[in-house]
């Protein structure tokens, strides 16, 4: 347990407006902990503050200060949230609960993010602190291949393509209501995180009101009093 003057504290992406917090492995933490039942601040942190969080010896977010502990790297940060508090609700539900929680983990960082990435990338270009835009913009045209602008082109195919790319998902949510089955757990937090990003930094509708994965997002955006509805972001 945490002794008095301990303190939980998430560095947590921003945009233009400090709180417009759009990461989606921040997102995943975020509900991690809300899960935990663990109360938390976040810091407000932009792409360019990297001497901020110099301290993780890493240039990425989410970064955890758990009292005395410094975690980066979301699928990190929940296994250590689920070792160090096991007697708060279960984040993976056991050693084969958390070997499935990564292949979902894995599944939503190399497939769903390839297929939402060229949807919002302009998107994301667009509400960043002006401090950012300059590396966002060389670095992501670098590893893309190409400007942002042609990037985000024929978005009406590539959202067809994304609602394909969501079938196995659709499939599973026409039968449960979570990923993790009747209450919801990491694996659900770790596709919800991207819908989040979306959802924080662009108005593109990408999932049909009438789809379960749509009432699935719903669900979790109600979670924990609100907390996912409640940030900035568009009612798409
Ligand atoms: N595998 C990492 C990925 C973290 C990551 O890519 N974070 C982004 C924000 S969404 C970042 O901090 N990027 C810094 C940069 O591109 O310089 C995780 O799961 O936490």
């Amino acid at each position: 347990m945490k002794g008095p003057g301990m303190s939980t504290v998430l560095y947590d992406l921003a945009g233009a407006e400090p709180e417009r917090r759009f990461s989606p492995f921040c997102w995943r933490i975020k509900l991690a902990l809300a899960h935990k039942n663990l109360s938390f601040d976040t810091i407000a942190w932009r792409f360019t503050e990297k001497d901020v969080i110099s301290f993780s010896g890493q240039g990425k977010v989410p970064v955890l200060v758990d009292s005395d502990k410094v975690i980066a790297d979301s699928w990190a940060i929940a296994t250590y949230l689920e070792d160090a508090y096991p007697q708060q609700p279960l984040l993976f539900g056991g050693d084969a609960g958390k070997a499935l929680t990564l292949f979902v983990n894995s599944w939503a960082d190399r497939s769903l993010a390839r297929g939402l990435v060229p949807l919002l990338i302009l998107d994301i270009f667009n509400h960043l602190h002006e401090k950012d835009q300059a590396y966002f913009r060389q670095t992501r045209e670098k590893a893309l291949g190409a400007p942002l602008e042609q990037i985000v082109l024929s978005r009406e195919t590539k959202v067809k393509e994304l609602r394909h790319l969501l079938e196995p998902l659709r499939g599973l949510l026409k039968t449960q209501n979570f990923v993790a089955g009747t209450a919801p757990a990491y694996a659900d937090y770790a596709i919800f995180g991207f819908f989040q990003w979306a959802r924080c930094i662009s108005p593109l509708k990408l999932i049909e009101s009438d789809d379960p994965i749509y009432q699935w997002r719903e669900r979790l955006l109600d979670a924990f009093g609100g907390l996912a509805r409640q940030a900035p972001g568009y009612d798409v």
